[in-house]
């Protein structure tokens, strides 16, 4: 499948090097002012080629809008997204189009359909991950406007390095969206070595929505924690997902976990946000690992599609970490999941108004987190 959602519906289409890669977004509510120029933030903030630390394929990423937008406004009908690729450089894989690389679903695929489209990786490319960014914005927007959610994230560890502080006004500021500046030089300087060395490295990314009311969610197999994870998990590269404190829960006593109440506000996020898959008004905070890019130039021993030995070397352009042009696409899949699960808790319980209490989110004691 290439669709995922209930209410608001994203198909997602197109190849690495095929003509163009697309999406249709559908069940977009009417009336929210939407132009092809505000894609264009968060599509940079994943786009190769803007730092020597990403691949250097060059795509100019320009977005048409081809149906459910008219004078500036969507129209609730499905909304058409098309960019096309103009730097695609076919001839690197012909070297590999008849080998597995070890790591990379080239095999899966192969055993799946019995053929594959090697160019570049086929769907199974980061390239994929551009039509998520620009449905997130029609996401994020209508959040933000609608209820005054805010989706941010950044990336939390590269290999073995972790931020040693938080601000978020330094996010934006580095080719690592890192949220501790003084570091900068030190990762720099990681990335260089890595990228010389040929190999890659992991990430793990933090993905935050601030403001979401309680209430969003479906109790039992709608829950709003298992479609975040199947949302990240279906991200290509990624291999974990954590809620709130996650697998850190497992050491945790339940008097440290429950995230104690009061009039005046929680007093701990360890839930992430989410009680019995339900908003709880608190911070939602969704952990995503990335694993080390499988197309590496250093010589592996492997098979090729004739069930040979096979010495696989992969040559071009790609990325020592893909984690570092993530945070966007984490950002995108967090605000397209709570936009769902806002329709349809509009849909079933729009009626039921405010209920009392509410309880004001835990505020971390620092404000940058
Ligand atoms: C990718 C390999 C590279 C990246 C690509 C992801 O592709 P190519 O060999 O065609 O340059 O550039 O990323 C994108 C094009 C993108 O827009 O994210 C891979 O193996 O996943």
């Amino acid at each position: 499948m290439n669709t995922f959602g209930h209410l608001l519906r994203v198909t997602t289409f197109g190849e690495s090097h095929g003509p163009a890669i697309g999406c249709v977004i559908d069940g977009c509510p009417p009336g929210l002012a939407i132009a092809p120029e505000e894609f264009a933030h968060d599509l940079a903030r994943r786009a190769t080629g803007t730092s020597r630390h990403t691949s250097q394929r060059h795509e100019a990423d320009e977005v048409e809008i081809l149906s459910g937008v008219y004078e500036g406004l969507t129209t609730g009908a499905p909304i058409a997204v098309l960019i096309r690729n103009t730097d695609a450089r076919s001839k690197d894989y012909s070297r590999i189009a008849e080998q597995f690389r070890p790591g990379h679903a080239d095999y899966t695929y192969w055993q799946k359909y019995g053929l594959r489209d090697p160019r570049g990786g086929g769907r199974s490319s980061a390239r994929e991950t551009t039509m998520r960014v620009a449905a997130g914005v029609i996401a994020k927007k209508w959040l933000i406007h609608r209820h005054g959610v805010q989706v941010r994230g950044h990336v939390a560890q590269i290999g073995e390095v972790v931020p040693h502080s938080h601000n978020w006004s330094a996010v934006e500021t580095n080719p690592f969206f890192w949220p501790d500046a003084a570091q900068v030089p030190e990762l720099e300087a990681y990335m260089d070595a890595l990228r010389k060395s040929g190999d890659s490295v992991g990430a793990r990314l933090v993905a935050v929505a601030d403001g979401v009311p309680p209430g969003w969610g479906e109790p039992i197999y709608g829950k709003l924690d298992a479609e975040l994870a199947a949302a990240m998990m279906s991200i290509n590269a990624v291999k974990g997902v954590e809620i709130g404190a996650g697998f850190a829960s497992v050491a945790q006593k339940g008097s440290e976990h429950r995230d104690q109440m009061s009039p005046g506000g929680f007093q701990s996020n360890h839930a992430g946000g989410v009680l019995g898959g339900i908003s709880s008004g608190q911070q939602v905070v969704v952990s995503v690992a990335f694993k080390p890019t499988s197309s590496l130039r250093l010589p592996v021993d492997g098979v090729d599609i004739h069930g040979e030995v096979a010495q696989i070397i992969t040559t071009g352009r790609h990325d020592p970490c893909v984690g570092l042009r993530a945070t966007p696409i984490c950002e995108a899949m967090l605000a397209l999941v709570l936009m769902d699960q806002a329709l349809r808790h509009r849909a079933q319980c729009g009626d039921v108004g405010e209920v009392s209490p509410k309880i004001p989110p835990h505020i971390p004691p620092n404000p940058t987190m």
